[in-house]
C-alpha cells in the first residue's frame, strides 16, 4: 500500500494513463489529491491547525469553561459537516460505478458517421453507474427492482450518455406520466412505507390502472429484477434513438449491452436475506471483481431499422413499452466495453456524475419517442437542483475535448474565462460557431407536418401482445419465479381491490398464470382470459445468455473448516479456485487460527456466524474426521449446507465431509459417492476416498469431465442447479 490507495488500483490507473483510455484519468488528475503522511491539517483557507480535538474555550482552573464562537476552525468544521448532504437522485438514488474503456471492433459506418462507433482504432474512456430505481441512497442492493445501467462516453466530439436499464422496456409511453409512476412506486405518502419495494398497494393500483405497464411489470416480476451481480446483467438504452451516416441516411436504433459472464440472477429467498445480511452485496461485488483484475466486459449491440421501414411493424417502433423482437430486427454486436478501475472517491465521482439523455454527439440523433423527448428535458433539469447549474464543470462530468462558449456565471462557477467579450457575434470573432466540416452538430432535416394535439399513435394502444410474448418465451423455471414474485408482491397489498383487480389483469396475459396467482393471494379466479397469441421470441428469456464460455472467474466459493480439517483437500481446492480466478473464502467455526489434522494451520477469512451462505456462489467442505464432527454438531454449519442447497448452489465435499453433506440434506434422490470416483448428483459433487493425486490444480471447465475438481467447477460455472428446483428439492431454506 502507498498512501491510502490500494496498489491494485494504482497499478491499473498507471497502466491506463499511457493509453487513450487514460485521457479522462489525466483530466481528473488536475483535481485529484492524495492523502499522504507528509500533509499537515489545514483549514479550507490553508492555515495549518495545531489541534483537531478541542474547541477554543475560556477555561478555569479545572480546565472547563464555555466555548467561544470565535473559533474559526471549529466553526468551519461544523458548518462544512452540516452541509455535506446534497439531494439524492429522485430516482436511482442508490448506485455504484466504475471507470473503463469502450472500443468498436466492427465499424458501424453504414449507420453513422460518429467516430465513437466507426473508428476501430479508437479507445473511448467511459464511466458507468449501475443503480436500483426505487430505494433511497442507503437502501439495500438486492431488492426486487429494475437496475439502472448508465454509460458516459468521454468522446473526442463531446460526452455521449446512454442512460439505460437492465430491462429493455418501460412502465409508461409518455414522459408526462413519469411523476405518477414514481409517486406510486415510492414509499406511500402517509407513512413512508415501504422502502425500496414494489410490493405495496399504490404501485399495483397504478399498474392496474395503466394497461401500458403490463409488459414492463412482467419483466419486473422476472428474475431480471434480482440480478446476481451488476456484472451479469444486460443493459438497454430502451428508447429509440437515430443514427445518421455520411450519406445523410437515417436509421432508427436501439442499443444493447450483453455481459461476457452471462445473465444470471439470485434466487428470491437469497435476495431477501442478503438485503439484511449484506445490503452492499452488489456494490462490493463490482469493487471486488475490479480490484482482483477480473474486469467485467459487455458486448455492445445495435438494432437498426431504416427510416423507410418505420411503419412496417405491428407495433410502433417509437413506443418504449415495446421490444423490437430479435427475430424481426436482430442485434448486431459491434463493440466491447470493459470496466477496469474503481473510483477514487465515491461522492465526487459516483454521486456527482450527472447523466443526460440529451447528451449526444454528431452522427447520433433523437427520435420522436415521447418518453425520450420528455427525458431530454428532465435530466438536465434535475441536475440543476441536485448539483447546481454548473454541474457540467465538475471533474467527473466535464468532457475531455475542448469546451468554449458564452454561458457564464451561476452558483459555484469555477472556470475563469479570460477575454473582453461574452457574446456572439463579437468584433474579435472570438469563439464562432463551428461549420459542419469542423464537426458542428447539425440536426437531421426531418420533414414534419401536423396539428398540435395531445394524442398517441393507434399502435401505442396494444398493451398486451408483447406481455404475452414475454410470458410465452420464458423457461419453466422462469415462469415459476414470475408466479412466485406475483404471489409475494400481491400478498403485501392489503387492499382487496388492489390484489383482486390485479389477478384479473393477469388474465390478459395468461389465464393459467392468473388462476395460479389468484389462488395463492386469495383473489377471485378470473372466469375468462384474453386469447393468448401463442407466439414466442428469441432473447427475452435470460437463459439464452449463459455467457461466452463456462468460467468460475470472480465466483465466490466458501471453504468450510473446523479444527482437524484435511489440509490436502483444502489446499488443493484453494489453489485450484485461485488459479481459475475464483474467490475462495475460508469460513471457520471461528476466525482465529484453525489447525489441520496434519498440524498445518490457516486463518479463516470469516466465521460461520459473521458470514452467510447467501454471500457465496458455491461451498466446498474438505474432510478430516474431527473437523467434520465439529461441523456436524454446529447448527449454523448445517444451516449453511441446507441453505446453499435450497438456493441451488453447487456443493463439493471430500472424505468424511461427504457423509456430512448427505446427512444435512437427507434427500434419498440426492446420491453421493462411496468410492474413489468423483460423483455428481443434483449439483452435489462428492469424492469419498480421496487420493491426493486426484485433486489437480489446473482444471479444465467442461461438461462431462471425470475429475472431482472438474465436476465441481463445471457445476459452479452453470450458476445454479435448476434441476433441484424442477424436481421440487429446493425447500431446505
Ligand atoms: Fe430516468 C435517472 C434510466 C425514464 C427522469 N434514469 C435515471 C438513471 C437511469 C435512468 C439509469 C440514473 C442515472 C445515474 O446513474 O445517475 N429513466 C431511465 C430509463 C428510462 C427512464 C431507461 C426509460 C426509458 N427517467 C425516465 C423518464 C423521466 C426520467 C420518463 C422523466 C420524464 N431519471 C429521471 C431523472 C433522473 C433519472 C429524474 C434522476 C436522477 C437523474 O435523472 O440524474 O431526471
Amino acid at each position: 500500500m502507498s498512501g491510502l490507495v490500494p496498489e491494485s488500483v494504482q497499478k491499473v490507473a498507471h497502466a491506463a494513463l499511457g493509453s487513450r483510455e487514460g485521457d479522462k484519468l489525466k483530466d481528473l488528475a488536475h483535481d485529484t489529491k492524495d492523502t499522504t503522511n507528509k500533509d499537515r491539517l489545514t483549514t479550507d483557507y490553508g492555515v495549518k491547525q495545531g489541534t483537531a480535538d478541542d474547541w477554543l474555550k475560556v477555561v478555569s482552573k479545572d480546565k472547563t469553561g464555555p466555548m467561544l464562537l470565535e473559533d474559526p476552525f471549529a466553526r468551519e468544521r461544523i458548518m462544512r459537516f452540516d452541509h455535506e448532504r446534497i439531494p439524492e437522485r429522485v430516482v436511482h438514488a442508490r448506485g455504484s460505478g466504475a471507470f473503463g474503456k469502450f472500443r468498436v471492433f466492427e465499424s458501424a459506418e453504414d449507420l453513422t458517421f460518429a467516430p465513437v462507433l466507426t473508428d476501430t482504432s479508437r479507445e473511448t474512456p467511459v464511466f458507468v453507474r449501475f443503480s436500483t430505481v426505487v430505494g433511497s441512497r442507503g437502501s439495500a442492493d438486492t431488492v426486487r427492482d429494475v437496475r439502472g445501467f448508465a454509460v458516459k462516453f468521454y468522446t473526442d466530439e463531446g460526452n455521449w450518455d446512454i442512460v439505460g436499464n437492465n430491462i429493455p422496456v418501460f412502465f409508461i409511453q409518455d414522459a408526462i406520466k413519469f411523476p405518477d409512476v414514481i409517486h406510486a412506486v415510492k414509499p406511500e405518502p402517509h407513512n413512508e412505507v415501504p422502502q425500496a419495494q414494489t410490493a405495496h398497494n399504490n404501485f399495483w393500483d397504478f399498474e392496474f390502472n395503466h394497461t401500458e405497464s403490463t409488459h414492463m411489470f412482467m419483466w419486473a416480476m422476472s428474475d431480471r429484477a434480482i440480478p446476481r451481480s451488476f456484472r451479469m446483467m444486460q443493459g438497454f438504452g430502451v428508447n429509440t434513438f437515430t443514427l445518421i451516416n455520411a450519406k445523410g441516411e437515417r436509421h432508427f436504433v436501439k442499443f444493447t449491452w450483453t455481459p461476457e459472464l452471462g445473465v444470471h440472477s439470485l434466487v428470491w429467498d437469497e435476495a431477501l436475506k442478503l438485503a439484511g445480511q449484506d445490503p452492499d452485496f452488489h456494490r462490493k461485488d463490482l469493487w471486488e471483481a475490479i480490484a482482483n483484475g477480473v474486469y467485467p466486459k459487455w458486448k455492445f449491440g445495435i438494432q437498426a431499422i431504416p427510416e423507410a421501414d418505420e411503419h412496417k411493424f405491428d407495433f410502433d417502433i417509437l413506443d418504449a413499452t415495446k421490444v423490437w423482437p430479435e427475430d424481426l430486427v436482430p442485434t448486431r454486436y459491434i463493440g466491447e466495453m470493459e470496466l477496469n478501475r474503481n473510483p477514487d472517491e465515491f461522492f465526487t465521482q459516483v454521486e456527482q456524475i450527472a447523466f443526460c439523455t440529451s447528451h449526444i454527439v454528431p452522427g447520433i440523433g433523437f427520435s420522436d419517442d415521447p418518453l425520450l423527448q420528455g427525458r431530454n428535458f428532465s435530466y438536465f433539469d434535475t441536475q440543476i437542483s441536485r448539483l447546481g447549474i454548473n454541474f457540467q464543470e465538475l471533474p467527473i462530468n466535464r468532457p475531455i475535448c475542448p469546451v468554449m462558449n458564452f454561458n457564464r456565471d451561476g452558483a459555484l462557477r469555477h472556470t475563469i474565462t479570460r477575454g473582453t467579450v461574452n457574446y456572439w457575434p463579437n468584433r474579435f470573432e472570438v469563439c464562432p460557431p463551428a461549420s459542419k466540416e469542423e464537426g458542428a452538430y447539425v440536426e437531421y432535416a426531418q420533414k414534419i407536418a401536423g396539428i398540435k394535439a395531445r394524442m398517441r399513435s393507434d399502435k401505442f394502444k396494444d398493451h398486451f401482445s408483447q406481455a404475452q410474448l414475454f410470458w410465452n418465451s420464458m423457461s419453466a423455471v422462469e415462469k415459476r419465479h414470475i408466479i412466485n414474485a406475483f404471489a409475494f408482491e400481491l400478498d403485501h397489498c392489503e387492499d382487496p381491490v388492489v390484489f383482486g383487480r390485479m389477478v384479473q389483469r393477469l388474465a390478459d396475459i395468461d389465464l393459467n398464470l392468473a388462476e395460479t396467482v389468484a389462488e395463492l393471494v386469495g383473489g377471485e379466479a378470473p372466469k375468462q382470459g384474453r386469447p393468448n397469441h401463442g407466439r414466442r421470441a428469441r432473447a427475452l428469456s435470460q437463459t439464452e445468455f449463459p455467457g461466452s464460455a463456462p468460467t468460475i472467474a470472480s465466483r465466490r466459493v466458501a471453504i468450510l473448516i473446523a479444527d482437524g480439517y484435511d489440509h490436502v483437500a483444502y489446499s488443493a481446492a484453494y489453489a485450484a479456485l485461485s488459479s481459475a480466478l475464483a474467490v475462495p473464502l475460508v469460513v471457520g467455526t471461528k476466525r482465529s487460527k484453525v489447525t489441520a489434522a496434519n498440524g498445518s494451520s490457516t486463518q479463516p477469512h470469516h466465521h460461520l456466524e459473521g458470514f452467510r451462505s447467501t454471500m457465496v456462489d458455491a461451498v466446498f467442505i474438505p474432510g478430516g474426521a474431527k473437523s467434520v464432527e465439529a461441523l456436524a454438531k454446529n447448527g449454523r454449519a448445517l444451516h449453511w449446507i441446507r441453505e446453499a442447497f435450497g438456493h441451488l448452489k453447487t456443493i463439493g465435499a471430500t472424505g468424511e465431509a461427504v457423509d456430512l453433506v448427505q446427512g444435512a440434506i437427507a434427500l434419498p434422490s440426492v446420491s453421493v459417492s462411496s468410492s474413489g470416483d468423483a460423483h455428481e448428483s443434483y449439483g452435489i459433487v462428492t469424492l469419498k476416498d480421496l487420493r491426493p493425486e486426484s485433486l489437480t490444480e489446473a482444471v479444465t471447465i467442461a461438461k462431462g469431465s471425470a475429475g472431482f475438481m472438474e465436476k465441481f467447477f463445471y457445476g459452479i460455472s452453470q450458476h445454479r442447479c435448476w434441476d433441484r428446483e424442477l424436481d421440487g428439492l429446493n425447500t431446505l431454506v
